[in-house]
Order: structure tokens, then C-alpha cells, then sequence
């Protein structure tokens, strides 16, 4: 018989906390269902394009605000020209209660109000490179969540791209947050574990990655401006 071997709550760094198994099956299941529905529309979700050319390997849908290398918009005029999806106040009770686990501070979450989150499905090939979430001009925390395939998540330092980091498995319910000194730091995922998901979940491969965050926009606002 085997036993499961318990993943221990990790602080990676300042302000960058791993909360294993955080979400229950259910959680994920709804979370699943509510993404499958975003990804269908009002815009759909895509392959990214990159400025010169490239395209991202992971397939994105946001709701609030619609990113794009390298700004936020609430039309997503690199796809369909629609308005994104409301965020919804049941998200932002999930972000809350996120802040509140991870940093074991039943305060942490107060005056918390993500009004995005990028919905990244990454297939057994895709991948995400090193760069900093540094389009918002907010420095309030990242929470992501993982749902479906284990993936290799690479945090690293604020100052580029390269060593020291640290490697970490991102597992099904799983809950990251970076803030406060680690908010901008380098992440990457450089591999996915394909068929190591649980196809309870209602995703039967590949991994779905949901990060919230808090633009500091308004709908007056458009394009990337300097951080306060
Ligand atoms: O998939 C992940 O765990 C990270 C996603 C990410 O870094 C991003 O959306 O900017």
C-alpha cells in the first residue's frame, strides 16, 4: 500500500509562500468549469503574439483586464476586439482567503481586490520563460493557483533572469503567492509532468494556471505607466 507523502508549506523567499493542496477537489472542479466557460468567450482564449513575432506556447485567457505584451486593456483588441469578462466578487473572496493562508495572518487579506487574473492552459509542450508580472501598477501580491498536471515552477530573484532561483513542483491545488519583497521577482515554468493530474478535477490533461493580481487601473487608465 502507499502512502502519500505530505508536502510541507514553504517559504521560497521574503514574501513568496507555497501552500500545497490548498484547494480541496471541489474548488478545483468549479474553478475548472468557470475557466472552461471563459475560454469559450467572450474572447476566446489564445496563443499570445509577442511583439516580434513570436508566439507563447501557453494558451491565455484573462477576465477584468486583458493582457497583452506588455499592458492591460478591457477590450481585447488583439483578438476579438470584445470586453473581457467581469472579474467576479467570488474570485476575489478566493484571493482573500489565498493572502490569509499563505502568510498564516488572518488580516492579510484586508483591502485585497484582484481585478485580473490570467488563465493560462499549458498543454504537455508549452512552457513559460523567466520575466517579472510588471504590468501592473500595483505591487500587491500574485496568487496562483495550479489545477491539473504537476509542473516545475522556477522562482527566482528580482534582479534577473538568472541564478540564484529555486525550483519547485507546482501539484493540482496547489497555491503560490508572491508579494511584498518578491513581487517582482523572475518565475518561469520550464516543464509540465504530462498525466500526472487527476482527472476528477474535470480537466482530463494538461495544466491550467490562474494568476490574480491587481492592476491598479482604472477604466480611465490604458497602457503601461510607471509604478508609484
Ligand atoms: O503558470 C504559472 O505557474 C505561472 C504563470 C505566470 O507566470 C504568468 O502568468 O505570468
Amino acid at each position: 500500500m502507499s502512502a502519500l507523502i505530505p508536502r510541507p508549506r514553504l517559504r521560497v523567499a521574503p514574501g513568496a509562500v507555497h501552500v500545497p493542496g490548498w484547494l480541496t477537489l471541489d474548488e478545483q472542479r468549479e474553478l475548472v468549469v468557470a475557466c472552461r466557460a471563459w475560454a469559450m468567450g467572450p474572447v476566446p482564449i489564445r496563443h499570445t503574439r509577442l511583439p516580434r513575432g513570436g508566439v507563447m506556447s501557453v494558451r491565455t485567457v484573462c477576465i477584468g483586464w486583458h493582457w497583452q505584451p506588455y499592458r492591460y486593456t478591457r477590450t481585447a483588441d488583439d483578438v476579438n476586439g470584445a470586453r473581457v469578462a467581469p472579474f467576479p466578487d467570488w474570485m476575489v473572496e478566493l484571493g482573500r482567503r489565498a493572502l490569509v493562508a499563505a502568510y498564516e495572518d488572518p488580516a492579510a487579506g484586508d483591502g485585497y481586490t484582484p481585478d485580473t487574473a490570467l488563465i493560462n492552459f499549458y498543454d504537455g509542450d508549452a512552457r513559460l520563460g523567466m520575466h517579472q508580472d510588471k504590468d501592473e501598477r500595483s505591487d500587491a501580491p500574485v496568487v496562483s493557483l495550479t489545477i491539473g498536471d504537476t509542473c516545475v515552477f522556477r522562482f527566482g530573484n528580482t534582479e534577473n533572469r538568472n541564478r540564484p532561483y529555486t525550483d519547485l513542483e507546482l501539484a493540482s491545488g496547489d497555491l503560490f503567492v508572491f508579494g511584498g519583497p518578491s513581487r517582482f521577482a523572475y518565475h518561469a515554468v520550464p516543464k509540465v509532468h504530462p498525466g500526472t493530474g487527476d482527472p476528477a478535477t474535470g480537466l482530463a490533461s494538461g495544466r491550467l494556471n490562474i494568476t490574480m493580481r491587481v492592476t491598479g487601473l482604472d477604466d480611465g487608465s490604458r497602457g503601461r505607466a510607471p509604478r508609484a
